[in-house]
């Protein structure tokens, strides 16, 4: 059988007009794509007419594309990474088991999280791995996940062994979450076998506590379905953190469809060719047990190939919603129904697709407030031609697609991204974009002038609702492409700069250390429930700066692509702000919280007061 995956063939039918300016963008000379044998053969006729059309746009519009960026300031210093790995002591490999057959999951590994396990304030980064295909057990030590110790002076230790985190079967997604309150963070790990909850005893060990707790995974037509992440949310505010995991789609080692290249090459097929699944929400018992409610609550209704999951209750009605990312389908927005059900309003939402109406192959996620108007946006990414598409939350359950107004959707046309995530990388007030890239197919060189390998990239937000590509100058580490999949993020040695850590297919794991040098502020905020859940997931804090600018931001864990994040909520203050004149916290009890006249550039640990309290 003969298949023509159709990432590539499809891309060039159907150009509505909606997305002409688009297509001539990204492919700069419309005769380089004519003359491509494989694109003109795919070309129908009738799209004939329309080139000529937009060869004539394009020459209106390319000099209007071309002033865009040069309305935008330079950033006073640059963002700037630096790969530590080496000399941090981390030599973790991501092993997704390539094979000749293209087994789907080879493409999709190497979930990361960033988590104080042990509680000495300073985070530790657990790497969950592949397995031998096809019998996806983890049969050498080179496909064990690893936890490394931050040792708090730039190097980390390798503590898997005593800590019990090695894993087992193929995994590729990981989420923290304090489900049972008791203050030490646990772990859950998923993927195509079966997931995995770790139990923090605070002693540095954990204890696999899956069949107890009951969440090994949904199960459809008697298969455990393929999971890829997971969220820890507590979507009926009772207190206890609840469990959603993003199902993929229906897969078998080794029966993968045959998608082959024109010159015979099996290639990864794209996610058209296999069934999609519903995802999966645990309801916490509180005894150490979970209930599967994925019926109950409407979410098991909808079918989709989910990849990221992220949290935010962005319509502020005090239940936290979630969002999905889904591979080539139209994604989901699963709004909470006062924690009882959820209403899948994606498409009227407009966050479904692209703004000309195509699904994308989305795969990162985060929801948080990018233009600080204090509601959570959302920003995606998928592949070449699609653009990373950013949303702006407006009202009444809509969301705008402001891809193109911001210059978003220009810089990332020709970009195919995976981990993401919306953090203030310079301190300056304005959370920028940071993506991890790499193309999804084996060898997408043979398509056209896509790579395989990508450099990562980092937008900055110039503060006017605009981006600036300000990746050319984060360092040559930061520019190395590698097959780069997941990321996450967090404050690793406690300076106010969030840093990076991201994972690429047969390659050693990147901890990029943020060494962005200027005099800009920060705080972070460490929130610790009493009422609400222990790690305040789901409690939005708003912060007036000492120069008056006003944030917003919320507690999750749920960043990117399969991966876990810092807890930690952390604001940049800009120069002028040596103190925080207030700090607003609405817990997710409903109770608020107010602090005033905070001390900037460190982290502060706020307890819930169920009366009117003070910082501790
Ligand atoms: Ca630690
Ligand atoms: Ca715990
Ligand atoms: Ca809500
Ligand atoms: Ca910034």
């Amino acid at each position: 059988m003969l298949v023509i995956p159709s990432y590539y063939s499809r891309t060039y039918e159907n150009e509505t007009p909606s997305c002409l300016l688009r297509f001539c963008i990204y492919n700069c000379c419309l005769l380089r794509v004519k003359s491509h044998p494989r694109i003109t053969k795919l070309l129908p006729t009738r799209t004939t007419g329309r080139i000529l059309v937009s060869a004539l746009l394009c020459v209106v519009a390319m000099p209007l594309a071309a002033q865009a960026p040069a309305a935008l300031r330079s950033p006073a210093s640059p963002i700037r990474f630096e790969d530590i790995s080496k000399s941090a002591g981390i030599n973790f490999v991501t092993n997704s088991s390539p094979t000749p057959n293209r087994n789907e999951p080879e493409t999709m590994a190497g979930g990361v999280a960033l988590l104080d396990y042990d509680g000495d304030g300073y985070l530790d980064i657990y790497a969950v791995n592949g397995a031998a295909i096809p019998s996806l057990n983890k049969e050498g030590s080179e496909y064990q996940n690893r936890l490394y110790h931050n040792n708090g002076d730039g190097t980390f230790t390798d503590v898997t062994e005593k800590a019990g985190l090695g894993g087992a079967g193929y995994n590729i997604g990981v989420a923290v979450g304090d489900y049972d309150n008791d203050g030490w963070p646990d772990i859950y790990v998923v993927g195509p076998t079966a997931n995995q909850l770790f139990h923090n005893n605070g002693n540095g060990t954990f204890t696999g506590v899956t069949l107890k707790a009951g969440v090994s995974g949904g199960m459809r037509n008697g298969k455990k379905m393929w999971s890829v992440a997971a969220a820890w949310v507590d979507y009926n505010n009772d207190g206890l953190l609840d469990l959603f995991v993003s199902n993929y789609v229906d897969w078998e080692a080794n029966h993968d469809p045959v998608c082959m290249t024109a010159d015979q090459q099996r290639e990864y097929c794209d996610p058209t060719f296999y069934k999609s699944l519903p995802n999966t929400l645990y309801r916490n018992n509180g005894d150490g047990t979970f209930t599967d409610v994925s019926a109950a609550t409407g979410i098991a209704e909808h079918l989709g190939k989910g990849m990221g999951v992220a949290i935010a209750d962005f319509d502020g009605d005090g239940y936290t919603d979630i969002f999905v990312g889904n591979d080539e389908s139209p994604s989901f927005l699963f709004h909470n129904l006062d924690g009882k059900k959820f209403e899948e309003i994606a498409q009227q939402a407009g966050v479904a697709v692209s703004a000309d109406g195509k699904a994308l192959s989305a795969m990162g996620v985060d929801f948080r407030d990018v233009n600080n108007d204090g509601k959570p946006d959302i920003w995606y990414t998928a592949l070449e031609k699609e653009t990373f598409p950013l949303f702006f939350y407006q009202s009444d359950l809509l969301f705008d697609d402001v891809s193109i107004r911001t210059g978003i959707g220009w810089a990332t046309m020709k970009m195919s991204g995976w981990g993401n995530g919306i953090y203030d990388f310079d301190n300056d007030g304005w959370k920028d974009l940071f993506v991890a890239r790499g193309h999804v197919l084996a060898n997408p060189e043979k398509i056209l002038s896509w790579s395989r390998a990508q450099p990562n990239s980092i937008f900055r937000n110039v503060g006017n609702g605009k981006f600036e590509d300000v990746s050319a100058t984060a360092g040559a580490d930061f520019l190395e492409p590698r097959v780069h999949r997941c990321v996450a993020f967090g404050d690793l040695f406690n300076d106010g700069r969030i840093d990076a850590v991201v994972s690429s297919l047969e390659g050693r794991l990147q901890v990029f250390r943020n060494l962005t040098q200027n005099q800009n502020h920060w705080i972070e905020l460490k929130l610790r429930g009493t009422k609400s859940n222990r790690m305040g997931i789901g409690a939005r804090v708003k912060i007036v700066g000492g120069d008056g600018a006003v944030q917003w931001n919320h507690v999750t864990t749920s960043v990117g692509y399969a991966s876990s994040s810092d807890s930690r909520v952390h604001f940049g203050l800009g120069s002028n702000a040596a103190k925080v004149r207030e700090i607003e916290i609405l817990w997710p009890s409903g109770i608020k919280q107010t602090l005033r006249d905070v001390q900037a550039d460190h982290v502060i640990t706020i307890e819930e007061q169920t009366s009117p309290g003070r910082a501790q």
